[in-house]
């Protein structure tokens, strides 16, 4: 392979709901793609999962974009790959920014795939032909509002519920919904709204018997969770806190987590998702894939790699039409009864569907 073009796109789409995290609200989503082309021909799609505003993480699409077009496009123009994982080699001269560098490595990946002749699933190792999935649930207006939405969430057959927690709604939430949902499958995430001193808060959503809660504690700690673990009997799920293997390795050895969320964007693509999915397998440490409210072509490379045999639990990785009226993708994804089934077609899967693309198009660049 050997990529001599690449398109960035910045899209912008409208979702359908407003989606309310403890750190904010979003009503659009803005994102880039990447298109690469490769001396062959051959077309590769990746999306940079990299927000608005830093809110998530210090990356936003603007850095993206700065990162890709003056330090990361330029390494990866015209350079002879046999393998993708030699991507991540050629970026680690460039310190983080992983959401920029992912963007890049998941479109070498698909291109990767297609002359392969096999799914990304299969390139990647993965046997799965179905994937279960979940669902992830802003805050509400009320608690109300919140049991309305979870009920048809629960009757459209999604795995498990995950809810998003901040001080103030948090335990009455929880409560509430393990009242009326006894056999759901439920869990928190608070995106990192609390701090070791909320450790006799967090106490009280051992009574709800949650699957998990999702990074409770600061973004970029590993040591304070370590020391909530002990204290909970819920496990901790580690997500904002992991951004590689040597992350997932020292978060595990201290007991800082019990499950980890890939999200591929934070972990700086493919292959370091993969190497960590492999360390937890073999850690006995159970893994599911994240979402970051990803269009079709985000969403493509998750289903793919929740295939691997380590994302034992439900991912967020939910269909199309929660999110969109109309996604970039054909035919959309779609979740029947909380199972997504993997496509078997070459490359990503699913066609791009180029109006569309265009269609949700502010700004365009060439680099070649
Ligand atoms: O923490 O997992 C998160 C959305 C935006 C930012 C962070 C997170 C989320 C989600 C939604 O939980 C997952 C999805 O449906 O894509
Ligand atoms: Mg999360």
């Amino acid at each position: 392979m050997k990529i001599t073009d690449i398109t960035i796109r910045h899209l912008q789409m409208k979702l359908k709901d407003p989606f309310t995290t403890s750190f904010g609200t979003f009503t659009n989503k803005e994102f880039l793609l990447l298109e690469a082309r490769d001396v062959e021909g051959t077309i590769g799609w990746g999306e940079s999962v990299a927000f608005n505003s830093p809110w998530y993480n210090e990356e936003t699409l603007k850095t993206n974009w700065h990162m890709l077009e003056d330090f990361l496009i330029p390494l990866i123009l015209n350079k002879e790959l046999n393998h993708p994982d030699e991507v991540s080699e050629i970026f680690s001269s460039i310190r983080k920014n992983n959401m920029a560098k992912s963007t890049i490595e998941g479109a070498v990946w698909d291109i990767y795939a297609q002359q392969t002749n096999q799914s990304l699933a299969a390139a990647l190792g993965g046997k799965k032909d179905k994937i279960e999935v979940g669902i992830s649930i802003g805050i509400q207006k009320s608690i109300e509002d919140l049991v309305a939405l979870v009920d048809g969430f629960v009757k459209e057959g999604y795995k498990r519920i995950k809810v998003k927690i901040k001080p103030g709604w948090d335990i009455e939430v929880m409560r509430t919904l393990r009242e009326k949902f006894p056999d759901t499958a439920i869990m928190a995430d608070a995106n990192s709204a609390y701090r070791l001193e909320d450790t006799a808060l967090l106490k009280q959503l051992d009574a709800f018997d949650l699957m998990m809660i999702e990074q409770p504690l600061a973004s970029d700690d590993i040591i304070d969770h370590a020391q909530l673990q002990k204290q909970l009997k819920t496990p901790i799920c580690l997500d904002e806190s992991i951004h590689s293997l040597e992350d997932a390795r020292k978060a595990v050895e201290l007991g800082s987590t019990g499950i980890i969320n890939i999200k591929i964007g934070r972990v700086g693509g493919l292959s370091e998702a993969k190497k960590i999915h492999d360390y937890c397998a073999a850690n006995n440490v159970p893994v599911w894939c994240g979402g970051m409210l990803e269009s079709g072509i985000g969403r493509a490379h998750n289903v793919a790699l929740t295939t691997l045999p380590n994302f034992i639990l439900p991912g967020d990785t939910a269909g199309s039409n929660r999110y969109w009226e109309k996604d970039i993708i054909l035919p959309e994804v779609v979740a029947t009864n909380g199972y997504i089934d993997v496509p078997q077609t070459v490359g990503i899967g699913y066609e791009v569907d180029r109006e569309a693309v265009e269609s949700f198009t502010i700004a365009k660049k060439n680099y070649n």
